[in-house]
């Protein structure tokens, strides 16, 4: 049975249990101040080493104060992300577009995203990188990944205009003029291929690449769809904001690509630099065939010959052909790029900086490209936005391992929304001296253009089993 206390030893126990209580409670209160210490900290490391970016050229500590996603459709859809800071006007644009996808990365930039990014220092550009690429634990994939460069375009923006820099002077200045570009031809036959190649070459265009319909294959990629029933109904699926599926075989494929170079080479000499992207259509074996029957047409490179889930068979096509190889804008993670580099099994890397993490990762990748001799030629196609294009031609003109740029033309309505971007002149990209990437987003214009559902075409072969498209 439990003896009743005295007064005292009562009184004692209630002081001790008091002490106790408060001994818990500023324990816990001290862990809470250490959590919100901890929780602050992410105002910014600057805070902690009392010296920020800013502060050393006198300017006042910024903070991130807001994160603005505008998801529009000029001629197609796009992605932005709008970084306001503490600084009356300054802000960073970036491009966070996944084609097909486009609402999953707004949907991460909108809810997960700005909680981390609110009242951080947005020049500390590596550590939001490291802390948003790593921070969630579940790391990577193309929707994070996109989301994460569209916030790191933004920030290398706000950085160049607080340094009131292009981007370029803050990844160490220029090491060339310009950045050689190449654009698409693609036609229903050999001779409408040869006739956009020459507009383009005429434009200034040293290299082009090509691409052209397979006969009897309903649609291959990158050439307009040809005028059967199934192409129309893959349009009227489109309109749908459904997947059109294409039908692909490899035997006709490989017998025709061939015969396609052997016939621009005829007829456009040999000066043009001449490319081809399979696509990730093919198997080992077929990659290596088709490699090996370009070699008498010199290509610049041949592109995504294998999915990229097959990096050991590129040791393969090495074996059987000297025709370059690039490969890359699928990867959605440094690491990717890192065995095909390191073996050289190609000779360009095509990362999307875009869907790799942006101007933070891009410029890791080509150092490393850098030490086994690889080039850069980064994704340019028009379902990337400008503030993309912008990065990729900022990192072309600032690095040593520079190889060639694809790019496109953007409509006027598209610039209405989106204006700065790289231009074009004489075979070469350039970018402007503007401070930043060069880019600006007209918030008004964008909301004239709502999101339109759309997906990027499927495949499948004769038999109805699933291919890449
Ligand atoms: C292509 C792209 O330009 C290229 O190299 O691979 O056009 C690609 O098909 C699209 O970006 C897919 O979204
Ligand atoms: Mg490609």
């Amino acid at each position: 049975m439990h003896k009743p206390l005295s007064k005292v030893s009562q009184m004692a126990r209630r002081g001790f249990l008091g002490l106790a209580g408060v001994a818990a409670l500023s324990d816990s209160l001290l862990s809470r101040k250490r959590v919100v210490r901890a929780l602050l900290a992410k105002d910014s490391l600057a805070e902690n080493t009392g010296s920020s970016a800013g502060s050393s050229r006198g300017l006042p500590p910024l903070k991130i104060t807001d994160v603005r996603v505008i998801v529009t459709c000029p001629d197609r859809n796009y992605v932005l992300v709008k970084i306001l800071t503490s600084e009356p006007g300054l802000y960073g644009v970036g491009d966070a577009t996944l084609n097909g996808r486009e609402l999953a990365v707004a949907a991460d930039l909108e809810q997960h995203i700005p909680p981390l990014l609110i009242g951080r220092d947005p020049e500390e550009i590596e550590d939001t990188w490291q802390y948003l690429y790593r921070g969630p634990y579940w790391r990577g994939g193309p929707i994070q990944m996109t989301a994460l460069a569209g916030i790191d375009l933004a920030l290398w923006d706000i950085k160049g205009k607080r340094a009131n820099m292009p981007v370029y002077q803050l990844l160490g200045g220029r090491t060339r003029t310009g950045a050689l570009a190449y654009t698409h031809a693609s036609g229903g036959d050999f001779a409408e291929v040869e006739d956009v190649a020459r507009r383009a070459m005429k434009r200034g265009f040293k290299c082009v690449r090509a691409q052209v319909a397979i006969p009897g294959l309903e649609g291959t990629y990158g050439t307009p769809g040809n005028k059967t029933p199934e192409a129309a109904a893959g349009r009227v699926a489109n309109m749908a904001g459904l997947p059109h599926t294409e039908v692909f075989e490899p035997t006709p494929y490989l017998r025709v690509v061939p015969r396609l170079f052997e016939y621009l080479r005829a007829k456009l000499g040999p000066e043009v630099e001449l490319l081809h992207d399979c696509h990730e259509k093919l198997d080992p074996i077929q990659a290596a065939r088709l490699a090996h029957d370009l070699e008498p047409y010199h290509l610049f490179f041949l592109e995504d010959c294998l999915r990229p889930e097959y990096k050991e068979s590129f040791r393969l096509i090495r074996e059987h052909s000297t025709t370059p190889l690039a490969m890359g804008e699928l990867f959605n993670s440094l690491w990717d790029c890192v065995p095909l580099i390191k073996e050289q099994l190609i000779d360009y890397i095509r990362c999307d900086l875009g869907h790799i993490g942006g101007i933070t990762a891009a410029r890791k990748v080509a150092a490393l490209a850098e030490l086994f001799q690889v080039r850069t030629a980064w994704h340019g196609p028009g379902d990337i936005g400008p503030p993309t294009h912008a990065a990729n031609v900022h990192v072309d003109i600032s690095i040593a391992n520079f190889g060639i740029q694809e790019m496109v033309f953007f409509p006027d309505v598209t610039r209405e929304v989106i204006s700065g971007g790289p231009e074009f002149k004489d075979g070469y990209m350039n970018v402007s001296d503007l401070p930043g990437l060069g880019c600006d987003v007209n918030e008004e214009a964008a909301k004239k253009y709502p999101y339109r559902r759309a997906y990027l075409p499927t495949a499948r072969r004769k038999d109805g089993s699933v291919q890449d498209w």
